[in-house]
């Protein structure tokens, strides 16, 4: 079912702190890196993102006086969760995972780097306003469907998905090659935001390359 030359491959956040042992570690984050490896070498068009935050970013909890991890608050733009520190530019923790094959990617989008403003999605922060110009490129070069694997399934996976269905984009979540952090019902309602806004889901098996 894959077209190489039209699909693109989007791979999302697959980082040390996102790993086992990592700041904000994923359950089982590290164990699809080979399935990602294996499909990326059925794509000819690759693309990374890597959450990139600055020291003392607003969605740490450690930026906010008596707050804890996984906690909500309110910002400018709405609510947003507050997360361990994780991710900071430069660090061993925001580096790509060793396992991770990042040769082929023709583009590394990194995203959350401005202090006040969290980014999930890997086209739009989420004040919902500012692009990161992963739109731009995908309008230049023509891909009209989005194939998507990596961590977290119910945050930046997710609402990338969203985010690219709201574009236009024909999206599909790789399941078997994504992982959740899974808290308070964030998986179940990410799943029912797929089902309602059109966003398919598919098992790795279903990627075969047409002839
Ligand atoms: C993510 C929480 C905070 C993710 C990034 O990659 O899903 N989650 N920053
Ligand atoms: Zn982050």
């Amino acid at each position: 079912m894959l077209n190489p030359q039209t699909d693109l491959f989007l791979i999302i956040d697959v980082q040390n702190d996102f790993c086992p042992g990592g700041a904000l570690g994923v359950n089982g984050g590290d164990e699809i890196i080979p399935l990602i490896n294996s499909l990326t070498r059925r794509f000819d068009n690759v693309v990374l993102t890597q959450d990139w935050h600055p020291a003392g970013h607003s969605s740490f909890a450690s930026s906010h006086e008596g707050k804890a991890p996984f906690e909500m608050i309110e910002m400018s733009y709405g609510m947003q969760n507050l997360w361990p520190d994780h991710c900071i530019q430069g660090s061993f923790g925001a580096q790509f995972h060793e396992n991770l094959d990042t040769d082929k990617a023709q583009m590394i989008i990194r995203k959350g780097f401005r202090t006040g403003v969290d980014s999930y999605s890997a086209y739009f922060e989420n004040d919902k306003e500012t692009r990161t110009g992963l739109a731009g490129f995908i309008q230049e070069r023509g891909f009209n469907r989005v194939f998507m694997a990596g961590l977290a399934t119910d945050f930046c996976v997710g609402f990338s998905a969203l985010d690219g269905k709201s574009l236009g984009l024909d999206v599909f979540v790789v399941e078997d090659a994504c992982r959740a952090i899974d808290m308070d019902g964030s998986l179940a309602s990410m799943l029912q935001q797929f089902e309602d806004n059109g966003v398919k889901r598919i098992q790795s098996a279903e990627l075969t390359v047409s002839t």
